[in-house]
């Protein structure tokens, strides 16, 4: 018995979550973080509601996870949705947050490692996200890494990802995510991807070209047993639909500068970033952000569905 395998009391699962993992079928956590902090309005709300219909276009139920008023939600309705779109000062909560949150009856959106530590803790094993957290650039100065990579090196979640946002210090990322035991697979790709990007640059050991090889990754890694570390599925965008290069690149200084001026730092960064490379690209970056998520919500269906299979 796996120890984040078993639902947890503090965890409460919407009834069709329940009901779908009661019955082994295909569930796909989403994270709230990308709808409250990661998205401008009134764009969120309708991507939240375009990830769950493309999950259950992919033959699986849908479990965006957020806190609200201190209960920690696996499965939201519309209603909540609508909440985490726009409430006023949503928190943000990684995993140390949650128990805070819980106590102090708060709400808030959880990123990539609150929301993988509530997927395991309910028994949910895929999940879809846009880019990961990690080492910042800055990380020599002020040491900011993403709560996110610690998180996947000891929880047994299979996250599909286009990389890691490109405001980060990707092979530094790379590095950390070696060191501390996460299995990493490019879906149909030997190279990491760029999140806006179709590649950062950095080549990949392994690369996978199914949803059933994932499955089967996932069953071998139950099968050795130890440490319960992840999976990461890194699906790049299409290079028809990827962020230019030098636009990306370009802006990109601009808004690591900008926020260098403005002494941004901690929880705020990474809102700050995105939505300046949103504004400074005309739109681009969102689309290309929004191409990526929705093919990581796609190809995470398949996955759920195939490991389903084999329960
Ligand atoms: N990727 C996106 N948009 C986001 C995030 C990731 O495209 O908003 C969020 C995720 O929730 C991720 C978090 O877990 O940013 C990382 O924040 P920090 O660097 O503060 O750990
Ligand atoms: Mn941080």
């Amino acid at each position: 018995m796996t120890t984040t395998g078993r639902p947890s009391a503090a965890v409460r699962p919407s009834e069709e979550v329940a009901d779908a993992l009661s019955r082994g079928l295909p569930v796909v956590a989403l994270e709230s973080t990308i709808i409250s902090h990661g998205l401008p309005q009134p764009r969120n709300l309708e991507v939240a509601l375009e990830l769950e219909e493309i999950v259950r276009r992919g033959g699986a139920v849908p479990a965006t996870i957020a806190v609200l008023d201190g209960v920690a939600r696996v499965g939201l309705d519309r209603a909540d949705l609508e909440r985490i779109a726009t409430e006023p000062g949503l928190r943000k909560l990684g995993q140390r947050d949650l128990p805070v949150a819980a106590a102090l009856r708060a709400s808030g959106a959880t990123t990539v490692s609150a929301t993988s530590f509530l997927a395991a803790r309910a028994g949910v094993r895929v999940f879809a996200t846009g880019g990961l957290g990690g080492v910042h650039r800055a990380w020599t100065q002020d040491q900011d890494e993403s709560a996110d990579l610690d998180t996947l090196s000891r929880t047994r979640i299979t996250v599909v990802c286009a990389g890691v946002k490109s405001i980060l210090d990707v092979p530094a990322t790379l590095q950390r995510l070696e060191t501390r035991g996460v299995s990493i697979v490019g879906y149909r790709t030997g190279e990491f991807p760029g999140f806006y990007l179709r590649t950062s640059g950095q080549p990949l050991d392994w690369r996978i070209e199914s949803p059933a090889e994932a499955a089967a990754i996932m069953r071998a890694q139950d099968a050795f047993g130890g440490a319960e570390t992840a999976l990461i599925v890194a699906n790049p965008v299409p290079e028809a639909d990827q962020l230019d290069p030098a636009l990306h690149d370009r802006v990109l200084a601009e808004a690591l500068a900008e926020a260098d001026r403005q002494g941004v730092t901690g929880q705020a960064i990474t809102p700050f970033l995105l939505d300046f490379l949103v504004r400074g690209t005309a739109g681009a970056s969102l689309d290309a952000n929004l191409t990526a998520v929705r093919g990581n919500a796609a190809i995470a269906a398949q996955i759920a569905s195939y490991w389903s299979k084999e329960h």
